[in-house]
């Protein structure tokens, strides 16, 4: 069932893809399972990109499919008891970067686990992020990015943090397809995630409430 999901939307079958997610959650399946193992087909879509069996339209199908994908999922990741907000997060997609997939997904489950966050979108200048720092007062921040290039964008934004007096105001998460160790060193972020549960974690590390 697992494997089916991960070939059917590496296939860019979207309506086989989304039957298979409906019949899981009917089972009552676990909605992170499911996201996993669709992120798992995103894979292959990127390496069949990179191999040249695929083209710019059909990774702009796969994201749409996993956008429907994450629509039907959704509703079932709960959310925490209480409206008390634990803390809130900045949250964007760094400049000249515009995957947002997997953005959405940490926000939302910052959100569904009970942070404010104010998401800034894709392809955001470093400046913005310093500017809804200092009006939000926000103690985490989250940069996404998919594009080697977003490394650069990512160490720039961090730098301009520090440019504006406000480093050590804040802590600083990075993530998103390519994130690893050595480019967490590289950018001078304070971890990385692998997966939005890894955001949650991290944020309520920080924030004290984990
Ligand atoms: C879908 C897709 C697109 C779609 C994006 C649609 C959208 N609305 O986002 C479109 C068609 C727009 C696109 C465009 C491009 N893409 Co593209 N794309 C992909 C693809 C196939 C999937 C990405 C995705 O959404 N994955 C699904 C999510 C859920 O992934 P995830 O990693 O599991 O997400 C989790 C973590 O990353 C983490 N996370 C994410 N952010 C953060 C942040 C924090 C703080 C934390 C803690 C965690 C965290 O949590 C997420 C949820 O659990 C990838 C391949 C891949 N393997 O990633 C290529 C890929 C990223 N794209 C690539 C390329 C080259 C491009 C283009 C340059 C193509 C072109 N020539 O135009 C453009 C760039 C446009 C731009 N300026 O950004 C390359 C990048 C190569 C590189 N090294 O730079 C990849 C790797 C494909 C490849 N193998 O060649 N793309």
């Amino acid at each position: 069932m697992a494997a089916d999901l991960a070939n059917i939307l590496a296939d860019l079958k979207e309506q086989e893809a989304l039957k298979i997610v409906k019949d899981r959650l009917g089972a009552g399946e676990d909605a992170l399972k499911i996201l996993n193992d669709a992120r798992k087909g995103m894979e292959v879509v990127g390496k069949r990109f990179a191999e040249s069996q695929y083209f710019i339209p059909d990774l702009v199908y796969s994201g749409e499919i996993l956008k429907a994908i994450s629509e039907l999922v959704r509703p079932k990741l709960t959310k925490t008891a209480g409206t008390k907000k634990l803390g809130k997060v900045v949250f964007g997609t760094v400049a000249g970067d515009i995957h947002d997939i997997g953005k959405d997904i940490v926000v939302f489950m910052l959100d569904v686990n009970g942070f404010e966050v104010h998401d800034l979108g894709v392809d955001v200048p470093a400046q913005k992020f310093v500017d809804k720092i200092k009006e939000s007062g926000a103690p985490v921040v989250g940069l996404s990015g998919f594009l080697s290039l977003a490394f650069d964008s990512m160490k720039q934004t961090i730098e301009a943090i520090q440019s504006a007096g406000l480093r050590d105001k804040v802590k600083v998460m990075i993530g998103g397809g390519q994130i690893t160790e050595e480019v967490r060193k590289y950018t001078g972020a304070d971890a990385f995630g692998k997966d939005a549960m890894a955001g949650v974690s991290l944020a309520k590390k920080w924030i004290g409430a984990g």
